[in-house]
């Protein structure tokens, strides 16, 4: 076994926390002593044990001179767990190999300095593009306290999302579908628009019997959602959060009365700071990510995933092609005005293609956020 051996293990390991560990990152860690591993762990969910107490929790022998794997720089500050690296010094570890640095402003570069100052030997940036992939999300919100957005859709082969007459169930076959609900389990925030709700009538929830849902967020600028509809009737057992536009009830006097009566309805309201009675997503992804929503999955219509890209707040696309197509006037997955020139298009940087029993998945990341936001500002002004 090798040291890419053994931190591949570390990564396996930390993978098993996915889903459980927002805010926190995804570690894994791995001890080995005289060519053979004598401790492993991950951390399992936030509040609990971190890789490397998790790891040396599992020891059976003294790891004195061992070798610490870890994908993820050691924290060497007091969080709601204490300092992995006093662990790391007690049980005189005497190598630690690390893949991804903590870009946290708490431990960035203080870990590693901190154990080498110890005497302890220490090897950085180890297989650090796949560790550092285990944690996009955690890697986003620790350096901006804003959630990371994934935009979701699902498109026939034409790039429609829905039929001339509206019409969307399904796209997509059985198993792409089962992707979606993976995804909704992993995000701790699930966004959509009211023109979706109001279209489709839709659940947004995990199917799975005692799976976590995550809080579903509607973009309803001046509270048009109805109050019997799906969403509202569920909000009891299922958080929500209506997001609306602050100082809509200037112009709208009824509003007041429906805000109560959604109230009464356990949704929970949230006046966001607008622009001509449009809600500033990037003012919500700050009081989302204020609430410690470090994820958010958007499954919005062509109107609201227009709003979102140009407002430059999603980081990732996962975009299903369905091997069919609608023709017609079907709606697309970004509406708006669109640019005028395949020279101002917002660029995406391909992460992945796989086939879904049949689908695609595609998955992007955007180019650089302020040229998107350049690209389909310019019709704006
Ligand atoms: C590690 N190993 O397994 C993790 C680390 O509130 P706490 O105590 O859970 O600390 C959270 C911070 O610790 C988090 O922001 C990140 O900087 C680091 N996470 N560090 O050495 C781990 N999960
Ligand atoms: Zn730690």
């Amino acid at each position: 076994m090798t040291d890419r051996d053994y931190m591949e293990r570390a990564i396996a390991l930390a993978r098993k926390g996915l889903g459980r560990t927002n805010p926190n990152p995804l570690v894994g860690a791995v001890i080995v002593k005289d060519g053979r591993i004598i401790g492993e762990g991950w951390h399992d969910h936030c509040g609990g044990l971190h890789a490397e107490r998790s790891a040396i929790a599992s020891l059976t022998e003294s790891a004195e001179g061992s070798t610490l794997y870890v994908t993820l720089e050691p924290c060497c500050h007091w969080g709601r767990t204490p300092p992995c690296t006093d662990a790391i010094l007690e049980q005189k570890i005497g190598r630690v190999v690390i893949g991804s640095r903590d870009p946290n402003p708490k431990v960035s570069g203080k870990g590693a300095a901190l154990l080498r100052s110890a005497g302890v030997q220490v090897e950085e940036d180890f297989l650090r593009e796949e560790c550092d992939s285990l944690n996009p999300v955690f890697f986003h919100y620790i350096t901006t306290q804003t959630p990371y957005v994934i935009m979701k859709y699902a498109m026939t082969a034409d790039g429609k999302i829905a039929t001339r007459t509206g019409a969307s169930k399904w796209i997509t076959g059985e198993a792409a579908r089962q992707k979606v609900q993976e995804l909704r389990r992993i995000c701790p925030g699930i966004m959509a628009g009211i023109g979706t709700v109001l279209a489709d009538d839709p659940l947004l929830t995990v199917r799975e019997e005692n799976a976590r849902s995550p809080v579903r967020i509607i973009c309803d600028s001046r509270l048009r959602i109805p109050p019997d509809c799906r969403i509202c009737r569920t909000a009891e057992q299922y958080p929500t959060i209506l997001a609306c536009a602050a100082g809509a009830e200037k112009d709208d006097p009824a509003m007041a009365r429906r805000r109560q009566q959604l109230e009464r309805r356990s949704l929970r309201i949230l006046e966001t700071p607008a622009r001509d009675g449009h809600i500033d997503l990037n003012a919500l992804m700050r009081l989302l990510g204020a609430e410690g929503i470090d994820a958010i999955l958007l499954e919005g219509g062509g109107t609201l995933n227009e709003s979102a890209l140009r407002s430059g707040i999603v980081q990732e696309l996962q975009v299903f092609v369905a091997p069919k197509i609608f023709g017609g006037n079907g709606k697309s997955p970004v509406e708006g005005e669109g640019v005028a020139l395949p020279s101002e298009a917002l660029g995406l940087e391909l992460r992945g293609i796989s086939n879904i029993g049949g689908d695609l998945l595609l998955r992007y990341q955007i180019r650089s956020r302020s040229a998107g936001k350049e690209a389909l500002c310019s019709q704006e002004s």
